[in-house]
């Protein structure tokens, strides 16, 4: 059946579980963009072509939760020359400011080529005469230009979830040119942050030869294209309803009596992910307590790091090194039943996240390079008595909208032991001007406007296809 929006991303929105009979199923993985793009896809009669994880092969589409899902599978080779070669060890680091070395290898591209053409198959076999397609991030940057070769009535958007990087670095890509002409596919390619997209358009004129003007691209065909920033955002209304219920509320004080009822909880939750900056951020807070600035007894540091791309060696030796360094404050600072640092590496329910944004008084979020960062956003969104003290990377996206927070340079480890000593000694009622003034913004952009401004961008720059309708809203 033809579809008159195909959303397109690496990760289909469902993980694999195994029932309590022993057979499988699927669950809703959580995550802003499922919430952003669920309202879309069902007032359009939407379909979502994604990889479901693992290696099997021959899954039929399926309908989860009302939602029509196509799965693409991967074989062994897909994953590691495609996901983990060329998605996460060359264009990841290389689009993080090169906070890791990017390795360039050929059949990793291959590879990353390969997949893209059968995801463009895919959704051009699958989208309806003149409809919208939407395709997401780093992983498929060639499916614009490969779907509009196979189907030129389509109305194609693209979003970048991480940032895109300046000219200079961008150029050490042996394959720059095919990756821009690729994303020139799109009538509209959204980006986080406006810099981003001022990138993207003066590599396309220097790379490409292409005549640009502002944010559009002019191609000799006589299309034109344009790049914008569209800042994502989260579901603000649902965490705030979520730390409100009374099952947080009770769960956020059972983890504060948990910890020893420390006069202050700081917190981390991120992805393990060395662009993260977790590993300098544990380096300054210990270095306070050596300091003699904090104490354990008064303040502990919750690190929580969601296990992720574990296959990947960078990865692999990124977590060894952060278990040495934990094991290593710990056991010189802590104090029996008061560690310096609650390290967990585990993921959790979406509850369990909102309890800990809710027991946390000073939220810590220091990348050294991240397209956005929802982490941030939702710690502002649960903490509706404006409480709460936010210290946050310059070199975050959010730290364009999120100004009031304390905000610092990840590489400085005294500017950050000065801001981590700001927040926690902070008098109330300047956490809360700060508070009040970030809650404003992220429950004004949530991520509701987001998919809304996109799509109606979207309906206005495309000279093909139809228009898309907004989500309809409660
Ligand atoms: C990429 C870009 C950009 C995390 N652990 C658990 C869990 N999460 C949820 C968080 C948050 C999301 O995952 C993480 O988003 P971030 O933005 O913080 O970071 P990335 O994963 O690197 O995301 C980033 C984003 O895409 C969107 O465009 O902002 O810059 O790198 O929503 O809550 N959720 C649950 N359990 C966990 O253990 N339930």
């Amino acid at each position: 059946m033809p579809y008159d929006l195909v959303i397109v991303a690496n990760r289909l929105p469902v993980d694999r579980v195994t029932q309590p009979d022993g057979s499988s199923g699927w669950r809703t993985s959580p995550g802003g963009l499922v919430t952003a793009i669920e309202p879309v896809m069902r007032a359009n009669d939407g379909v979502w072509i994604g990889w479901p994880g693992g290696t099997e092969e021959g899954l039929d589409p399926f309908e989860h939760d009302g939602l029509e899902l196509v799965p693409m599978s991967m074989t062994q080779a897909d994953i590691e020359g495609f996901y983990e070669g060329f998605s996460n060890g060359t264009l990841w680091p290389l689009y993080h400011d090169l906070v890791a070395k990017p390795e360039f290898h050929r059949e990793w591209w291959d590879s990353y080529v390969h997949v893209n053409q059968r995801f463009a198959e895919k959704a051009a076999s699958l989208a309806a005469e003149d409809a919208t397609v939407w395709v997401h991030d780093y992983q498929l940057q060639l499916v614009p230009q490969m779907l509009r070769t196979l189907r030129p009535d389509l109305r194609i958007g693209f979003y970048l979830h991480i940032p895109f990087p300046p000219a200079e670095l961008f150029q050490q890509l042996p394959w720059r040119r095919q990756l821009l002409e690729g994303l020139l596919g799109a009538d509209l390619v959204g980006f986080q942050l406006p810099g981003a997209a001022q990138n993207f358009v003066r590599l396309v004129r220097q790379r490409v030869g292409h005549k640009t003007h502002r944010d559009l691209v002019y191609l000799p065909d006589g299309r034109t294209v344009r790049a914008s920033p569209f800042p994502i955002s989260i579901d603000a209304a649902g965490f705030e309803e979520m730390a409100r219920s009374e099952p947080v509320v009770a769960r956020a004080a059972e983890i504060r009596e948990a910890l020893g009822d420390p006069r202050k909880v700081f917190l981390g939750i991120d992805r393990l992910d060395y662009t993260k900056g977790i590993f300098a951020r544990l380096r300054a807070y210990a270095e306070l307590i050596e300091d003699g600035q904090l104490d354990v007894e008064d303040a502990v540091f919750v690190q929580v790091a969601v296990p992720s791309r574990e296959q990947v060696e960078e990865y692999r030796i990124l977590r060894d090194e952060i278990d040495r360094l934990v094991g290593r404050i710990n056991g010189d600072l802590g104090r029996i039943g008061r560690p310096a640092i609650s390290y967990l590496h585990s993921s959790y329910p979406r509850e369990e996240m909102a309890a800990l944004y809710t027991a946390a008084d000073v939220m810590v979020v220091t990348p050294y390079r991240d397209g956005m960062n929802l982490v941030a956003k939702e710690y502002v969104a649960c903490r509706y008595d404006n409480d709460g003290a936010l210290v946050l990377s310059e070199f975050a996206g959010a730290a364009d909208e999120l100004r009031q927070a304390w905000l610092v340079n990840p590489y400085d480890i005294n500017g950050m032991k000065s801001a981590l000593l700001e927040a926690f000694n902070a008098e109330p009622r300047e956490t809360t001007r700060r508070m009040k003034a970030m809650r404003k913004t992220v429950t004004q952009h949530d991520v509701a406007a987001w998919a809304a401004s996109f799509m109606s961008e979207l309906s206005d720059v495309g000279t093909h296809g139809k228009a898309v309708k907004p989500a309809r809203r409660s």
